[in-house]
């Protein structure tokens, strides 16, 4: 057994589980803390995974799959559910063919994300069960319960994960797959086909499996009482466990791993047991207000001592619960903030650079690009979500069309395939003057370079094809469509101007690899000092490889990829490639 005890973190075992479930089908578009999930699911030759263009095709790609028997996951961000909600709402009346697990992974913090919603609504919301693993270990095991749940129930299972759990590691004994057989789509439409007449005949087996579940809940094994002293119970799920556990380890716990529905029996019982019940949960008093609606006998606390932001830790619950300080660890003390910043290379930058030059207004999105609305370049002016720029650019159009004379929409090529393609449609058809910027660097960049179906290759390292983004624009009737060296300045700048002027919807693709695609540079550029005037136009820039020393510039040559960018903003001559200015070799800063 022991060579089989591995360390891994909870996306690690989250795939390790649906592998050991027999899961012959695994989709998704990435999104942090939850992407690692199909990028280890994918290593498994058995498990058919490729990425999605975004997480509603995800989510009916994994519909598809369990019609036709087979078991599936598919994983997403917290903010990827809200996408894929519209299908999730109607699977619940449907059911499934082979077990379906849909992975949340929230981010909680907001570590990396747009918002810190708390997804354990959405499996109320849909009426569908709840795991929240507390480790790896049971982040593998919840995934195997719950494709069984999933076919015992007919149901969608929904896992949640945080990010602390998603990117802990913690150990694991791995396990054999059991292979599980695809027996092939069984047509049942009024299961499947949810027309009012059948969805209404569906709505209350929804209701009866709820009570159904329910009473699983009651007696499945993810649930349960760790007695202790009577004075504190700490009900609790997911990592807030381990920090109550750490914090408070001789209280009564109710450990909720099968959260939803919630076992009211099981709760009534650790009610009887304790004088008080503290709710330990991360954001949303999920667990408190269903507890407060069953009117227990003893106090029932959480959000009053917790509050409703972020996350909590173990320093955090012994300071409201016991009054005892944690001292702060100063892991910071000097070290330089570094606040996040464009990579020396990035083919944003110059695209950034020429936005603010043009004080334009800019509707962004969501990807490396954002970075754009930080100092120094300071030219985005709205993010929402995936998608937004363009509907965003669309609506200032219709509220007044002059506006579009000043404004642009910017997205990244994997966003545009994830949800701008359609309020692109939009603008045609309202023949608005927009303009788009599709800042085209070959990959899902700000997750850690995931394919898309515009990159030409698959998950798995195979060659796919690749959609033509130009053609696809013509296609959707955009008359005006260019594509621009995204490290051309003037080329940038005075296409973007003319497509403004233009009277109908335009798209301007600025093109360059993500640097990090590449291997080989060309030498360093180097900054002359007898030419610098020291007036600081290319440290606007906002390169990492630049910076300012006794009052000129100064160009870090072990980090500068020769993009140009500088060379082409300074007047004074003074940036080159070192070899021009006989200085080949030479290292700064
Ligand atoms: C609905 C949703 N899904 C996933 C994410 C995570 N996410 C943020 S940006 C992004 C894609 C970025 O790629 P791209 O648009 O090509 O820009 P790049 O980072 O390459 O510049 C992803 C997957 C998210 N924020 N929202």
């Amino acid at each position: 057994m022991a060579e089989n005890r591995v360390i891994m973190t909870g996306n690690e075992a989250i795939a390790l589980g649906a592998y050991e479930g027999g899961v012959s089908v695994g989709t998704a578009y990435p999104g942090t803390p939850s992407t690692e999930i199909l990028e280890n699911l994918g290593r498994y030759p058995e498990v058919n995974c490729n990425w999605s263009a975004n997480e509603k095709t995800a989510l009916e790609e994994a519909i598809g799959a369990s019609m036709e028997g087979a078991r599936v996951l598919t994983a997403m961000k917290h903010v990827g559910v809200n996408v894929a909600s519209d299908p999730l709402m109607t699977l619940s009346y449907t059911g499934v063919g082979g077990g379906l697990v849909l992975v949340s992974a929230d981010d909680p913090g907001m570590h990396s994300s747009q918002n810190e919603q708390d997804n354990r609504h959405y499996a109320r919301f849909a009426k569908i069960p709840l795991l929240e693993p507390s480790d790896s270990e049971e982040a593998r095991d919840y995934v195997l319960y719950g494709l069984e749940l999933s076919e015992k129930f007919d149901t969608p299972v929904m896992l949640r994960s945080t990010t602390r759990i998603s990117h802990s590691r913690s150990t694991v004994v791995k396990g054999k797959r059991r292979e599980h057989k695809v027996e092939g789509f069984k047509k049942d439409p009024a299961k499947y086909v949810m027309l009012p007449g059948f969805a209404r005949l569906r709505h209350p087996i929804v209701e009866e499996r709820f009570l159904a579940l329910q009473e699983e809940a009651e007696k499945s094994p993810l649930n349960r009482i760790e007695k202790g002293s009577s004075d504190l119970g700490i009900l609790c799920s997911g990592v807030a466990y381990q920090y109550a556990r750490e914090a408070i380890p001789d209280a009564t716990f109710l450990k909720l791993g099968f959260s939803h529905p919630l076992p009211k029996k099981l709760v009534r019982e650790f009610s009887s047991m304790v004088k008080e019940i503290i709710v330990v949960e991360e954001l949303d008093p999920f667990f408190e207000e269903q507890l407060l609606a069953m009117h227990l006998d003893i106090p029932v606390r959480g959000k009053e001592l917790f509050g409703l932001l972020g996350e909590l830790g173990a320093e955090i619950i012994r300071e409201k619960l016991l009054n005892i300080k944690t001292e702060p660890i100063e892991i910071r003390q000097g070290i330089p903030g570094r606040p996040p910043v464009m990579c020396p290379g990035c083919s944003h930058r110059g695209v950034f650079h020429v936005l603010k030059k043009l004080k334009l207004n800019v509707m962004g999105d969501i990807g490396c690009y954002t970075l754009g609305a930080l100092k120094p370049l300071e030219a985005i002016d709205s993010c929402i979500c995936m998608g937004a720029s363009v509907g965003t650019a669309l609506g200032m159009a219709l509220a007044n069309r002059e506006s579009a004379k000043k404004t642009v929409a910017v997205i990244g090529d994997s966003t545009f395939v994830h949800s701008g393609i359609t309020p692109l449609l939009d603008a045609v058809y309202n023949r608005a003057p927009i303009t788009l910027l599709i800042l085209d660097n070959g990959i899902t960049a700000m997750t850690g370079h995931q394919h898309h179906p515009g990159t030409g290759s698959s998950l798995k390292g195979e060659p796919a094809p690749a959609v033509d983004l130009e053609k696809l624009c013509l296609a959707l009737g955009v008359g005006r469509v260019k594509v621009v060296d995204a490290f051309d300045i003037k080329k940038v700048r005075d296409t973007i101007k003319e497509e403004l002027e233009a009277d109908e919807p335009s798209v301007v693709i600025t093109r360059q690899p993500c640097v990090f695609m590449l291997t080989e540079f060309d030498e360093p550029h180097f900054v002359d000092r007898e030419n610098c005037t020291g007036c600081k136009v290319c440290i606007g820039l906002g390169c990492p490889a630049l910076s300012f020393k006794d009052d000129k510039a100064i160009i870090n040559s072990t980090i500068c990829t020769a993009c140009g960018l500088c060379e082409q903003l300074c007047r004074f001559d003074a940036i080159k490639p070192a070899s021009a200015a006989g200085k080949a070799g030479e290292q700064h800063g």
